[in-house]
């Protein structure tokens, strides 16, 4: 009986050590210390041994029980940490290796500037307000004292959806649209997109954007059109900008002038940036037509306003020396990127 005690062990410990998994361990344990394993076998046959041999084969078997439990706690550590060093040699990843990288969009330079445009007026109390793309003629063109047979009108320069209904060619009726709604004070902008039917080249193109602002309340002056004006022209394009208003003619407005700024290349000497001139103009303007304020049902006799229109890409042009107006639309991101 001690001779199959000490096989038992041997045979256990050398079955242990060729255990792979937590399953077969259990399994071991059934067959040497289960209710019917061996050494359970074998405690039970003490019976049949004599008073001097049953507490040494029972000290024995005890200490066989003993150590294959021992064993069993002892593999089973050792399996676990095999186990984790397997998976962590799995897990295992390189921080040395650059990274995945996600590409961030920037916003388009026409947004840049036109967000810049937005907040120099906001900061000044206007209201942005957005209006359809397609208008009605009347809003286009009649409302704002464009007469019938004004070129603006020739279906060479405007898209005709039909008779009554165009792509609009300017902002203006968003603002004639709003002074219709609302008795002054008004005090809005209106940037969006406009359409003439124009061939494309490098300063054409029958899309782009507009921005127009409009000022109505009682005894606003042409004063109050060169402060607003001198003071946006400052922000946008430096405090020490110089500012001159030049007479011209606009069927909306009356008087009307172009406003243009010195160039700040050559300081009015005159160059290539500015085409020898000295000046460049970035916007036309003038005093509310006392018509066109009629027209949307504000009297004329008590209220007066002004109004400003501006190109969006020829200021965006002018601001990061680009050249040709299709790369605003072709979406190039190599020209995109940029800015
Ligand atoms: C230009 C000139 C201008 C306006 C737009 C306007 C709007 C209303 C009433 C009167 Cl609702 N006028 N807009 C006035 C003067 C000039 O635009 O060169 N734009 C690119």
């Amino acid at each position: 009986m001690k001779q199959k005690l000490e096989e038992i062990r041997a045979s256990a410990m050398r079955e242990l050590a060729e255990a792979t998994g937590p399953q077969a361990l259990e399994t071991l344990r059934v067959k040497y210390l289960g209710k019917k394993g061996e050494v359970t076998a074998i405690l039970k046959q003490m019976g049949k041994l004599t008073p001097e041999e049953r507490p040494v084969i029972g000290e024995l078997a005890n200490k066989v029980r003993t150590f294959i439990e021992e064993d069993l706690t002892k593999r089973a550590a050792e399996l676990k940490a095999e186990a984790t060093k397997k998976r962590l040699e799995l897990e295992r990843i390189d921080v040395t290796l650059p990274g995945t990288h996600r590409e961030l969009g920037v916003p388009h330079p026409l947004s840049i500037v036109l967000d810049e445009i937005k907040e120099i007026f906001v900061g000044m109390g206007f209201d942005i307000v957005e209006g359809p793309e397609v208008e009605y003629d009347y809003y286009n063109f009649e409302a704002l004292n464009i007469p019938k047979d004004h070129p603006a009108r020739d279906t060479q320069d405007t898209f005709y959806i039909n008779d009554n209904i165009v792509l609009r060619t300017q902002t203006s009726p968003v603002q004639i649209r709003v002074m219709e709604k609302q008795q002054p004070p008004i005090r809005v902008i209106s940037p969006g997109r406009v359409y003439r039917s124009d061939a494309v080249d490098a300063t054409h193109s029958p899309l782009f954007h507009q921005i127009e602002g409009l000022v109505v309340d009682k005894g606003v002056t042409f004063a109050d059109l060169k402060g607003t004006l001198e003071t946006f022209v400052k922000r946008l394009y430096g405090e020490d900008s110089v500012v001159r208003f030049r007479p011209h003619h606009f069927p909306f407005t009356e008087p009307s002038a172009e406003v243009d700024v010195q160039c700040f290349n050559c300081h009015g000497e005159g160059c290539r940036l500015c085409k020898g001139e000295g000046w460049i103009e970035i916007l036309g303007c003038g005093m509310v037509h006392p018509k066109v304020l009629s027209n949307c049902g504000i009297d004329p006799e008590v209220y007066s306003g002004f109004a400003l229109g501006m190109g969006l890409e020829r200021v965006v042009m002018r601001r990061y020396n680009i050249d040709d107006l299709r790369l605003f639309y072709e979406n190039d991101v190599r020209f995109l990127k940029q800015f």
